[in-house]
């Protein structure tokens, strides 16, 4: 186990080199968060449709593809927030994609872990598993009272991955859930959210009302009445409890510039043109822009950014 660890200590000193965060945790700290979030479903804290499509899928143990896992190593990558343009009448329209979005820096850091552990024949598999209570509960990050996590040098922009492997762990530093020192004396975040889904009265997100889970939906799902279409603020998900944190400050200016999208483009995007039916030179920008998903999106979500912002 001795050499184990020191495997270990190399494989987060060689994430930190490259300017990512690292930590390893045994398998079996999976059941502690599939309990918690099994009690909060019992107690009816998760709205149904909310938990049958986005928790109900989570893994909590070791998968089909690596059923001799024995910890799950788990990383962070800061990102930017990304802007796109369409132009759309004659006007160029910049749309934000929210930090987090892009799976480049997964990919990254997938190479480094499986090269790191290829050197002992230890082997890792992509882990679907709760990556904010475990970034948390293993020390690598603490909760905003946005329900997001922060991470030092970081803030709440970066994006987790986390890996199965069967690489043994003994050692972590499993600690109860964190909330950031910041956040005691703030409510700037639930000042922010326009829908009450950070509620005053009770920690955990009403996911049912957060504009991220009403706006990355499918072209065919209505959006509900309730949700005012000036509240949309991104081209997918939504950024103003970030954007008005303390905690973010230093990284709420942090843009990278995506692809620019023609009229003839966006008048595309808004018909629903499937992938087949766009010009190669299109699909490729789409694919350069990491954008491929958001073709599904592009007809729900567009019309309304795009009204709010130019009339006529
Ligand atoms: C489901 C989901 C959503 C749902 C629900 C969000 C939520 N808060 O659960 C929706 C679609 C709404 C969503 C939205 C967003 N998401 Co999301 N989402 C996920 C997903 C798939 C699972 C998250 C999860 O486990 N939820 C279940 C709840 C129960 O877990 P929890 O929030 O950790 O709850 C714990 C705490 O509340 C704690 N607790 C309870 N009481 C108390 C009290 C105190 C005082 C404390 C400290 C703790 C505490 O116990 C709970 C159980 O463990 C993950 C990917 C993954 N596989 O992990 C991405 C993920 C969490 N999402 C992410 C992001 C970026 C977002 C958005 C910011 C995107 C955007 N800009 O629009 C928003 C943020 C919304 C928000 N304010 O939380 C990132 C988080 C990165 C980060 N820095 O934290 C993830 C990890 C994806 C990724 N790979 O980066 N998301
Ligand atoms: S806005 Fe304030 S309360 Fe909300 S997460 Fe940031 S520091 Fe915490
Ligand atoms: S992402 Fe938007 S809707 Fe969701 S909690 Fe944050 S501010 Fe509210």
């Amino acid at each position: 186990m001795a050499s184990e660890g020191k495997l270990i200590e190399t494989l987060l000193s060689t994430l930190r080199e490259h300017g990512y965060r690292g930590r390893v945790v045994p398998v079996g700290r999976l059941r502690d968060l599939k309990q918690e979030i099994e009690a909060y479903y019992r107690e009816g804290f998760f709205d149904a449709e909310f938990y049958q499509e986005e928790l109900a899928a989570l893994h909590f143990g070791p998968p089909a593809t690596l059923p001799t896992a024995r910890s799950v190593i788990l990383a962070t990558a800061s990102q930017p927030q990304v802007r796109v343009t369409f132009t759309w009448k004659g006007k160029h329209v910049p749309l934000v994609v929210p930090p987090t979005y892009s799976q480049k820096t997964d990919r990254l850091i997938e190479r480094l872990v499986a090269d790191a552990l290829a050197t002992r024949d230890y082997r890792i598999v992509r882990a679907g598993v709760p990556k904010k209570s475990l970034a948390v509960r293993c020390g690598l990050g603490e909760y905003g009272r946005n329900n997001i996590v922060y991470v030092q040098g970081m803030g709440s922009f970066h994006r987790l991955v986390a890996f199965f492997s069967d690489l043994p762990c003994e050692d972590d530093n499993w600690r109860a859930p964190q909330l950031a020192e910041r956040c005691r004396k703030c409510r700037a975040c639930i000042d922010a959210c326009p829908t009450g889904a950070i509620d005053r009265k009770r920690f955990l997100l009403r996911a049912e009302r957060c504009i991220t889970f009403r706006n990355e939906k499918p072209r065919n799902v209505p959006f509900p009445a309730w949700l005012d279409s000036s509240w949309h603020n991104c081209l997918a998900g939504c950024m103003n409890c970030q954007r008005f944190c303390p905690l973010d400050k230093d990284f709420v200016d942090w843009f990278e510039y995506g692809a620019t999208f023609t009229d003839q483009e966006t008048r595309l995007f808004l018909r629903g043109a499937t992938l087949e039916q766009l010009p190669d030179s299109t699909v490729k920008k789409l694919e350069q822009s990491e954008m491929l998903e958001f073709l599904d999106l592009f007809p729900r979500n567009l019309p309304v950014l795009l009204r709010e912002r130019v009339s006529g």
